[in-house]
């Protein structure tokens, strides 16, 4: 029950968010407000810019629709006022919901840089890395240097971003790593976006089909896949969103209803475990992420074209993932595996699956029923 009750905590908040709080955080002078002024849209709002460190003494906070965002003073100053504001600048972090950590791709990352980025990790927010003023760099060298900052971080590659704030150069990809671990921009932005639509869902899948996985650890009887209700009646409702379709968690429900996933999960188990030879748990683990990724998709497909798909079609689509997710996993645990690491290892090997790219979404052939947009759910 502690893990449903995460599960649903976690899967409600991709449907029902609040603003998130951003807390841009770095040592002094590194540009945090030249990026904070970036993502400001009202001139009154805008921090105070300038060549010396300090400039910023307090923390400032300003809406930018889809996040509010916080500037904050250089969180490594020393002396009676640094210290003042560097626990400023704490605080924001430890209120924030996502932590911004800038640093100057110059000066790259030095021994107190390294300090101050183990101290605002261990607040245990989830944050990016950002090094601003890229443009100082030779283009030839900027990925050596991204490379090294995520050594030294102990990060991989990706995880660090080169940006030049004063130009606005590839703050998208600062979006785009918040609307990752942020449903609710992540549907604010598919509402702003439609061409980035299908990827958020994608998200939105992935993540309800991994938090579905943990089905296979639970205590209960291995096919029961009743509480996977919660988690994708929420994963319905969050792609709802997405797509701008007004929807009730009543007729979330009543759609998973119609899509008779419980009644195919129930009968792939059944199948499957004949052959035997494959844990249970893990048999349960991917049959539940299977369906529900085939759900989502169900789903996106009707909301973007108001199309319902065959069973024949979601059978299709839940046996081959089954398979999939079977032989991807099978040979990574040898034994029943933590919580965490087997929701991570299903989300990665969704994402390798090929239908996760647009051009792949649109061609895949897909039965639909004929004429089902009247009547059923609306
Ligand atoms: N070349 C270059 N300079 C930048 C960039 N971003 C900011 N700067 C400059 O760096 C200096 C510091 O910028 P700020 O935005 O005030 O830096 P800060 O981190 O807020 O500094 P404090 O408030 O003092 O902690 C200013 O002179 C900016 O013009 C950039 O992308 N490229
Ligand atoms: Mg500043």
């Amino acid at each position: 029950m502690q893990i449903l009750a995460q599960l649903a905590e976690k899967e409600y908040k991709l449907a029902f968010g609040k603003k998130s709080h951003i807390a841009i955080l770095g040592p002094a002078n590194v540009g945090k407000s030249t990026l904070y002024n970036q993502f400001v849209r009202q001139k009154r709002d805008k921090a105070e810019v300038g060549p010396l460190p300090g400039t910023t003494r307090n923390n400032q906070e300003a809406d930018t629709g889809l996040f509010s965002i916080i500037d904050t003073p250089g969180a490594d100053s020393v002396g009676p006022s640094g210290d003042e504001e560097r626990d400023r600048a704490f605080e924001a972090a430890a209120s924030a919901d996502f932590l911004i950590i800038l640093f100057d791709a110059v000066q790259g990352i030095k021994k107190t840089e390294l300090e101050l980025y183990h101290e605002l990790t261990l607040l245990k927010k989830p944050y990016i890395v950002v090094l601003n003023k890229c443009d100082l760099i030779k283009q030839s060298q900027i990925s050596a240097v991204i490379k090294k900052a995520a050594t030294t971080l102990n990060l991989s590659e990706n995880q660090v971003i080169g940006i030049t704030a004063k130009d606005g150069k590839n703050l998208e990809r600062i979006i785009a790593a918040i609307a990752n671990v942020e449903p609710e921009i992540c549907a604010a932005l598919g509402a702003a976006l439609p061409a980035f639509r299908w990827n958020l869902a994608w998200q939105a899948m992935v993540s309800g089909a991994a938090a579905s996985g943990l089905i296979g650890l639970l205590p209960l009887p291995v096919a029961d896949f009743i509480p996977l209700v919660v988690t994708q009646s929420a994963m319905i409702i969050a792609i709802a969103r997405i797509y701008d379709y007004k929807i009730t968690v009543q007729r979330a429900r009543e759609l998973i209803a119609t899509f008779g996933i419980g009644f195919l999960g129930r009968t792939l188990f059944y199948e499957l475990s004949k052959f035997g030879g494959i844990p249970g748990w893990l048999l349960a683990s991917a049959i539940a992420a299977s369906t529900t990724m085939a759900m989502g998709y169900a789903a996106v497909i009707w909301f973007e074209k108001g199309e319902k798909l065959t069973n024949e079609s979601l059978k299709q689509i839940s046996g081959n993932l089954t398979a999939y997710l079977l032989n991807t996993l099978k040979n990574r645990f040898q034994q029943k595996p933590s919580k965490g690491n087997l929701q991570e290892q299903i989300a990665e090997a969704l994402n390798q699956y090929p239908l996760n790219k647009e051009s792949e979404f649109n061609n895949a052939e897909i039965k639909l029923e004929g004429d089902s947009q009247e009547g059923n759910y609306e």
